[in-house]
Formats: structure tokens, C-alpha cells, sequence
């Protein structure tokens, strides 16, 4: 039995989807669409694992959760040993460190931005800090990026994987301030194995994500999101990140989702 992707669209599921192209291990995706107006996901990830998020992986009955240990799995028992310095070097330890950090640091003071953008006035108080924490946590990122333009070493890693996300947020939120992680976003968005979506658009809905995936639960049209963009922040949205990849296929397919606001 192949391995499935619970994936929900536009969630940090994207970077299992990458993963998995650039190993070349066969799988099949099962779509959840956020709601039009709350952006949470469907009712129906619970039904796979109880906190209902995505991703999730299923591999033989069995229900992984958390994208840096379905990673971790991924390239232990999926082909992926490449993507992983060997155990025992420096670089081993710095690859455990940074592919945690995307998760268990950077995301958190993304998160409290997006959170706190919904009340307005009210966040003026966290505002100080939460910025702060983002300019520390992303200067930390574009300090850690080598010459060769990856995180650890001369070539792509599960940590690159992993910090894709992060660094995506950085990227539209200062590109500027952030050029070692603009131009590694725009590395990874050039990979052929990048998952590109075909079906954000108008374009047939029993198109998967990636040619080589088979869709085993059609993807439902996206339905315009309500946008909650915070006025009284100077970060953009995550929204604005996940729509960056979307933007690759632009040209093919109009963009029909707006304001992504989900955790
Ligand atoms: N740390 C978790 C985060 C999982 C998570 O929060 N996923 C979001 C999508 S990016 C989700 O499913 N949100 C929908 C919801 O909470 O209803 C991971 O990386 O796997």
C-alpha cells in the first residue's frame, strides 16, 4: 500500500508534498479545503487524527503527525537518507537543530502575529515584542544560509524542507532586509520537484498537486476566504506567503483564494 497525504490547501502540508517528489517515493493525496470563512480545515481530518490538522501521513494503517517527524520518517524508511547529514558529524547536529527550529521556534512568533492581527487596537501592547521576536528568529534564518545557498552544506536538506516555510514568510515580509532567504525561497520555488497547484485555479479538479501524485479525493474548487489582514501591522500574512507558490502558476491557472488566515 502506497504512502497518503492528508493535505489540506494552503498549509505548511506543501513541504511533505515536496518532499516526497524529491525522493521519488509513490503517493497518494487525500484533499481537505479549509472553510471560506473560519479557514480552519474540515471537520473530516478529525476523523484521521483527533487534532484535525494537517499534514498527516498514513503509511500502512499507520497515522504520522507533525511535518519535522514525518520528515524525519520519510527519510529514514522512504528512500530520503540523502536529505540527511551523516549521523555522527557537526552537520548531523546542525541539521537536527535547524530542522527543529522551523516548527518549535520560528513558527511561534508567526503564529502570534496572526493571531493577535484579529484584535486590532487591542495587540498594540504585543506588538513591540512580536516583532521583535520575528526580526530575531528571521536575521537568525538569513545568518545560518552558507554560500551555497543552503543550510547545511553545499545541497538541498530535510532542514531546507523544513525551513521552506519560515523562510517564505520572511521573504514577502522583507526581502529586502532578508536577501539570503529571498533568494533561497526563490531556489526552492525553482526546484522541479516544488509542489505547484494546478487546482487553485479554474482548471480541471481531479488535478493533483504534482503530475506524479494521484488524487484519490478530487480537490473542491477554493472558495474566496474572507480576508482578516491586520491593518495595524507592518508584517504581512502568512496568507501572502502561501500565495507566493501559487504565483509560480500564475500565468496558467487564475488565483481564486485571497487572506489565507490559517494556524
Ligand atoms: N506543527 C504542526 C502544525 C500543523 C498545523 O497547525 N497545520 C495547520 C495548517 S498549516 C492546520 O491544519 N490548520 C487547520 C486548523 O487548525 O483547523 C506541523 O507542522 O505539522
Amino acid at each position: 500500500m502506497s504512502l497518503i497525504v492528508h493535505h489540506l490547501n494552503n498549509s505548511r502540508s506543501q513541504r511533505i508534498l515536496w518532499l516526497l517528489e524529491e525522493i521519488g517515493a509513490p503517493y497518494e493525496i487525500r484533499h481537505y479545503q479549509r472553510d471560506a470563512v473560519t479557514n480552519l480545515a474540515p471537520p473530516e481530518l478529525k476523523a484521521v487524527h483527533p487534532l484535525g490538522k494537517s499534514p498527516l501521513l498514513e503509511d500502512d494503517g499507520r497515522v504520522i503527525q507533525e511535518s519535522g517527524a514525518i520528515i524525519e520518517y520519510l527519510c529514514e524508511r522512504h528512500g530520503g537518507d540523502a536529505l540527511i547529514p551523516p549521523r555522527g558529524t557537526d552537520d548531523h547536529v546542525r541539521h537536527l537543530e535547524l530542522l527543529h527550529f522551523a516548527e518549535g521556534s520560528a513558527m511561534t512568533p508567526v503564529l502570534l502575529n496572526l493571531y493577535v492581527a484579529r484584535l486590532g487596537d487591542a495587540a498594540a501592547p504585543l506588538r513591540p515584542r512580536i516583532d521583535e521576536q520575528l526580526g530575531a528568529h528571521f536575521a537568525y534564518l538569513e545568518g545560518e544560509i552558507g554560500d551555497a545557498g543552503h543550510f547545511i552544506g553545499d545541497r538541498l536538506s530535510a532542514a531546507d524542507i523544513m525551513l521552506s516555510f519560515p523562510a517564505e514568510v520572511a521573504a514577502m515580509n522583507g526581502a529586502d532586509r532578508y536577501p539570503r532567504l529571498a533568494a533561497f525561497v526563490a531556489a526552492c520555488h525553482a526546484r522541479s520537484a516544488w509542489p505547484h497547484p494546478p487546482f487553485s485555479g479554474p482548471r480541471s479538479s481531479a488535478t493533483s498537486w504534482h503530475p506524479r501524485a494521484r488524487a484519490s479525493s478530487p480537490p473542491q474548487p477554493m472558495k474566496r476566504a474572507r480576508s482578516t489582514a491586520s491593518p495595524g501591522s507592518r508584517w504581512r500574512w502568512p496568507s501572502a506567503t502561501m500565495r507566493r507558490p501559487m504565483r509560480c502558476c500564475a500565468s496558467r491557472f487564475r488565483r481564486r483564494t485571497r487572506g489565507w488566515n490559517g494556524r
